[in-house]
């Protein structure tokens, strides 16, 4: 399977978040993505390319101008008006609220934010761009009849929704991906999600569109990130209605729990019949990741990699969360050498 990565990962390197009452380090940093690029090497898959530019069509098509203004221009404007640190949200909209937009950058960034754990610095858009570009040349690669493609991307994308970052998210590649399937002809794409966390973002992005399926396994919204998507209930809207899936999970689940749900998420992906996957893939799911609390072992993912590659769907696997830095490289390359065994 080739990959495709970019090393200006490296210009996004946000250093504290605010973790449970707590100024940390950041769990979301460039470590991840070299172990796995270590482990990639370790077993062979040395098929490594760089992308092109992102192309800025298919980012338009699934976020709003507004939006990617804000996240072009945040660390400038940041900087103009004296503010300190990094770029991060203060104030967000709650309850009864306006959701009119602030005039001036310090309002405007919680305008735009959906939670507060993810900070933007000066390489953070730049950073962003090139981890949609990683994900759209995976789509391309597999549009020109690759079997399938795996992005090694940072930032994550799937909490970036329509106009909000946050989950340490900016641009949903993988919903990039998706739509870029569309615009090259196929019908219906579907998304399957297997980060821990809930794919609000790519949720809100097809919402109520019925060509592309998303479906998401999870930590229950009642006790897990984001907190506020990710409900059973929560089925579309419209055209879209019956194209959103959502399997949320409880505290502890095992692999064979886990497996239980892949099963009735993929039931609803062969019913729709789609002509390309997106695979959402987090292994944020493991159970040391420091975040988290599901179960699963370094060698489930090989059976879940297994299990997708019985599908025989045109396949991009985009990077999202995983946290165990020690164990991400063997969990995400298990998923990939599963898939090719299949
Ligand atoms: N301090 C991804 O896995 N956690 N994002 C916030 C409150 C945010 C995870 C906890 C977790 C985001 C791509
Ligand atoms: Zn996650």
């Amino acid at each position: 399977m080739r990959v495709v990565y970019s090393e200006s990962h490296l210009l996004h390197v946000p250093e504290t978040e605010l973790h449970r009452g707590e100024i940390v380090p950041c769990f979301e940093n460039p470590t991840r993505v070299e172990y796995i690029l270590q482990r990639l090497q370790e077993v062979g898959f040395s098929d490594v390319v760089e992308p092109p530019a992102c192309d800025r069509t298919s980012l338009q098509q699934v976020h709003a101008p507004d939006y990617l203004e804000f996240l072009e221009t945040a660390w400038d404007q940041w900087q103009a008006a004296g503010l300190k640190g990094s770029v991060v949200p203060g104030n967000i909209p709650a309850r009864r609220m306006s959701t009119r937009r602030p005039r001036y950058i310090d309002g405007q960034v919680g305008y735009y934010a959906l939670a507060n754990e993810t900070t933007l610095t000066s390489g953070t858009w730049a950073a962003a761009l090139s981890s949609c570009a990683s994900a759209q040349e995976a789509q391309r690669l597999v549009e020109q009849g690759e079997r399938a493609a795996f992005a090694l991307c940072r930032p994550p994308g799937h909490h970036a929704a329509l106009d909000l970052f946050g989950g340490y998210c900016f641009l949903n590649n993988a919903a990039v991906a998706a739509q870029q399937f569309r615009n090259a002809g196929a019908e219906r794409v579907a998304v399957l999600d297997i980060d821990f966390h809930h794919g609000n973002g790519t949720q809100d992005i097809f919402y109520e569109r019925a060509d592309v399926l998303v479906a998401s396994l999870h930590g229950q919204p009642e006790e897990a990130f984001p907190y506020f998507s990710g409900y059973a209930d929560e089925l579309g809207k419209g055209p879209g209605l019956g194209t959103t899936a959502n399997f949320p999970l409880p505290r502890g689940t095992t692999f064979e729990r886990w497996m239980h749900a892949l099963e009735a998420a993929l039931e609803q992906l062969v019913a729709f019949g789609p002509e390309a996957l997106v695979v959402s893939l987090g292994v944020d799911t493991f159970q040391e990741d420091p975040i988290s609390f599901f179960r699963l072992a370094s060698e489930d993912y090989i059976r879940c990699g297994e299990r997708l590659g019985q599908l025989k769907w045109p396949t991009v696997f985009v990077l999202e969360g995983g946290y165990a830095v020690d164990a991400i490289g063997v969990n995400v390359v298990n998923v990939l050498q599963g898939f090719e065994e299949a």
